[in-house]
């Protein structure tokens, strides 16, 4: 008796309570199975970048299995330093390769992109480390008893651990693409290479530019600028000229030069892995086109555009007729740019004032390449003190454009519009802010620091100020109602074809980053059916927008006839568009003629919706690229 009494009282006195251990065991175990996981899933695509990253990360993958089984079997000392001497070596390699690089692979000495896959499985090696240490210290001498209490301790590491190994392998199996090519040659079937798809020799005036792009301080502010300005430089020339426009790159990171709305040969379109290689930085590129239409234009860089334009590589570009002037006596252009909530005119966060005196004609060129924010809204600038017209929407004339009072225009990013006004007798003219005029909501004052303007004030002529009493409830520009109506032979004609356009959205996981997807007819870039074209064809195209986002769609080498919005036909002046604005939940018809070959891109001009997937090409039969796009080839147009 005395005996049996005893040994209870030693085994219970020896048996400490060994939850907290179990605990631990589980714990460390859980973690470094979901990173032995995350480290198989992303085997096959190390593999195909260099064989040894590959065979390496199979192989560290499998130890941390083997060892991850062992220690719930028997959690010794041992095994715990082992595990906790894999994950620091990993965490140090990891660090190495996103800070300098690593001296062995594909591209020795060059860091490499910090990606959510790696960011989550070095956060659960961190994690699984805390366990293992505790158990490095004081591992568990018996068995596990109280097996509940241990899965219950167990069960918040299970469900992180369980989510982010999840999470991780979505990553990466929804990763950047490595190589996408947006029209392959077709072994087999006959193609004409984009890169014939040059200007012709000719004899036309030649203007020749140089566009400088490298890091400059601009007010204190590290910009990416275009010949030391943010935008880059006012390119004027004439309708006729032959443009030649030499980019040369002093940037970190290689660019382009995309020419918006310029109805121009395919091989000069300026898009990164589609018409070109991205210029490698030290490098330049040489564009050539002749400007056959008069117009307001712009460009900007098509290589990672969500980045790059921002940080300030774009500009204006102005065709003017071929006099090399226009009807009015003052031509001014105004940029508009930045982000929602600050926006500058010209580079310019101050009120602008222009020139003109009374009586005078005025052409205001008006460019908004404001990125919105998530719903992609446009922009809603306002004229008031003089009666208005519409000379002409994304550089394209309004027949017969009617004077207009105070209207509010929305202008889409991307898209352009002229104003034409004669001074008036006395005081000044100004454009402004719709938003802002007259009365203010709480919710604007919250965001826009009180009464202070989204956009600088434009003033025009001195004198008093013009009153701006109704400006708040001015109507907003009716493009459908607007000029005198007049043959427009694409909307007109019987269409060949006619393409559905469906802009959608779905929440999901896409090059590896979980965000709300933004799609065509159901797939985002680069899985979006191309819209196939022939040469000769006029092509409608009926775009209904499923969301509750401003979509402005752009074209690249082609004008947009529009036909209809929401089923109203257009009733005033034909409207010839590269970049058409589809507000919520509307419906579009478009129709273009199919007459310059290549492969163009189509896509909404909101950068963020660009970057989520809503963008696609127009691909002309026969014709196909060997530009491609991805981490390979380091082209990213969006
Ligand atoms: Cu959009």
């Amino acid at each position: 008796m005395i005996t049996l009494e005893r040994t209870t009282t030693q085994a219970s006195k020896r048996a400490p309570k060994c939850s907290y251990a179990g605990v631990r065991v589980y714990s460390a175990a859980l973690l470094a199975f979901g990173a032995a996981l995350i480290h198989l899933a992303v085997a096959p695509e190390h593999l195909r970048e260099w064989a040894p990253f590959g065979v390496f990360f199979l192989t560290i993958g499998s130890i941390q299995i083997v060892l991850a089984v062992e220690l719930l079997a028997r959690p010794t000392r041992r095994l715990a330093l082992s595990l906790i001497l894999i994950n620091v070596g990993l965490l140090a390699l990891w660090y190495t390769s996103r800070t300098v690089g690593l001296p062995i692979g594909p591209t020795p000495g060059q860091p490499e992109a910090v990606g959510l896959t790696d960011i989550v499985c070095a956060t659960m090696e961190v994690l699984g480390t805390v366990p293992l240490m505790a158990l490095a210290i004081r591992p568990p001498r018996r068995r596990q008893r109280r097996i509940w209490l241990v899965g219950l301790g167990s069960a918040p590491t299970a469900i992180v651990s369980t989510a982010m190994t999840a999470l991780a392998i979505a990553a990466t199996l929804n990763g950047m693409p490595e190589a996408a090519n947006a029209a392959p040659a077709i072994p087999g079937q006959p193609t004409t290479s984009i890169t014939t798809l040059v200007e012709a020799p000719g004899n036309e005036p030649v203007k020749h530019f140089t566009l400088v792009a490298a890091p400059t301080d601009i007010n204190g502010q590290q910009e990416w600028a275009l010949n030391g300005s943010v935008p880059g430089p006012e390119l004027r020339v004439n309708q006729g000229d032959r443009v030649q426009v030499t980019l040369v790159n002093h940037l970190p990171e290689s660019t382009t030069l995309h020419w918006h709305g310029v109805v121009l040969p395919n091989a000069e379109d300026g898009v990164a892995g589609v018409t070109q290689d991205a210029v490698a930085p030290g490098a330049e590129y040489t564009y050539e086109f002749v400007a056959r239409e008069a117009g307001t234009f712009w460009y900007h860089s098509h290589q990672q555009t969500e980045e790059q334009l921002p940080r300030g590589l774009f500009g204006a570009l102005v065709v003017l007729p071929p006099t090399g002037q226009v009807a009015q006596q003052h031509d001014y252009t105004l940029l508009f740019h930045g982000s929602e909530g600050l926006v500058s005119v010209n580079g310019q966060f101050d009120n602008l004032h222009l020139d003109a005196q009374p009586g005078e004609t005025v052409r205001l060129r008006l460019i908004n390449t404001v990125a919105p924010g998530m719903d992609g809204g446009p922009e809603t600038p306002e004229l008031v003190g003089a009666p208005l017209q519409v000379a002409s929407l994304d550089g394209r004339d309004i027949n017969g454009p009617a004077e207009l009072g105070p209207t509010r225009i929305p202008l889409g990013m991307g898209q352009r519009a002229d104003l034409v006004f004669t001074m008036p007798q006395s005081g000044s003219v100004q454009l402004m802010d719709s938003e802002i005029i007259g009365e203010v909501s709480s919710v604007q004052k919250f965001f826009q620091n009180g009464t202070q303007p989204h956009y600088p004030t434009v003033t025009i002529g001195s004198g008093d100020l013009p009153a701006t009493d109704n400006a708040a409830s001015a109507p907003l520009f009716d493009a459908l109602h607007y000029g005198v109506p007049t043959l427009d032979e694409v909307a007109s004609a019987t269409p060949d074809q006619t393409v559905p356009v469906v802009l959608g959205e779905h929440a999901g996981i896409r090059d590896g980053v979980p965000q709300l997807v933004h799609t065509i007819n159901g797939a985002a870039s680069p899985d979006i059916q191309p819209i196939t074209v022939t040469e000769g064809q006029i092509v409608r195209m009926h775009i209904v927008n499923t969301t509750a986002e401003y979509h402005p769609m752009h074209m690249h080498g082609h004008v947009l006839s529009v036909i209809a919005i929401d089923g109203q036909p257009v009733e005033g002046s034909p409207i010839h568009l590269d970049s058409v604005l589809v507000a919520p939940h509307q419906t579009v018809d478009v129709a273009f003629a199919a007459n310059n070959p290549g492969v163009w891109m189509f896509h909404c001009h909101v950068l963020l919706h660009a970057g989520m997937g809503m963008t696609t090409s127009i691909n002309y039969v026969g014709y196909s690229t060997p530009f491609e796009m991805g981490t390979r080839s380091g082209n990213m147009p969006e």
